[in-house]
């Protein structure tokens, strides 16, 4: 609990048996209330060690994608009456210690979303072992999603994210995608939805055991965020409407 707020942690995993544990080790449990895993399809022993610390699992019987478990582990997080969700992936490519600064900006009413930025102090993200080119295309693609999404922020590629309750409740995320563009989809309906947004500044972690999309599918990536600003903009000129981006109102039940 922060603030007499219910924390949960999400973590998608896909074959990561040699992270989850120093993962689930690291994150303060002082702080969380429920830790949910979402295995998604994995062929190793990640739902066996999920399962050796008792954490709340949620198996998909075929691996259907990164933005797929994210749909799973927040509907989940919703039903078990979560306030703040913060996603830690399993990797270990974020430091779990810092879900508590993550989810008390949420969770003390500072913001509805809090992101966790690499590239805060850019030096830091390249000496923290990021790829030149995955830099690079990570500086690109944030100043074009900064000049539509206009959150402020200074990276539009985390992975650590903590978002409330009422965030979830009415942005319909079950419309994403399956696939890693969900987290840019999210910045689209954040946007759209007015919602108020916080950063803080995260260290960047890349070691031989950390997972990321390899060159051809961080280029698939790419050009699917630039249809993600498309369709945006589609919709909030009113020339098309996408049942994903429709925000739903405010009611006194989210
Ligand atoms: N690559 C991949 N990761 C998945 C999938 N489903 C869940 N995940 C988890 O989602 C997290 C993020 O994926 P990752 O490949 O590390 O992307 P990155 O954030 O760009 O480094 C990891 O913890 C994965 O274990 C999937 O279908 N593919
Ligand atoms: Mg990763």
């Amino acid at each position: 609990m922060i603030n007499n707020k219910k924390i949960a942690v999400f973590i998608p995993a896909y074959n990561t048996e040699r992270t989850i544990q120093k993962t689930i080790d690291a994150i303060p449990r002082d702080a969380v209330d429920e830790i949910i895993v979402v295995d998604d399809g994995c062929k190793d022993k990640t739902a066996e060690i999920v399962r050796r610390n008792n954490l709340h699992l949620i198996q998909h019987p075929h691996n259907r994608g990164y933005g797929a478990a994210q749909k799973t582990g927040y509907q989940a997080a919703l039903e078990m009456g979560a306030d703040v969700v913060v996603m830690v992936h399993s990797d270990f490519q974020y430091d779990p210690t810092l879900v508590k600064p993550m989810a008390e900006k949420v969770a003390n009413g500072e913001a509805d979303v809090c992101f966790g930025s690499r590239m805060h102090n850019p030096g830091d993200a390249r000496r923290g072992g990021m790829p030149w080119w995955r830099f690079a295309a990570n500086k690109a693609l944030t100043l074009l999603e900064g000049a539509f999404f206009k959150l402020g922020l200074t990276e539009y590629h985390t992975g650590y994210r903590a978002y409330g309750r009422e965030l979830l409740a009415r942005i319909p995320f079950a419309h994403n995608s399956d696939n890693y563009v969900f987290d840019t989809e999210m910045f689209a309906e954040i946007n759209l939805g007015h919602f108020r947004v916080a950063e803080i500044p995260i260290p960047t972690r890349y070691s031989a055991d950390s997972q990321s999309p390899n060159f051809y599918k961080s280029v698939e990536y790419g050009l699917m965020t630039l249809q993600v600003i498309w369709r945006f903009l589609l919709h909030k000129s009113g020339i098309k409407s996408y049942p994903q981006f429709r925000i739903k109102e405010k009611t006194e039940n989210n």
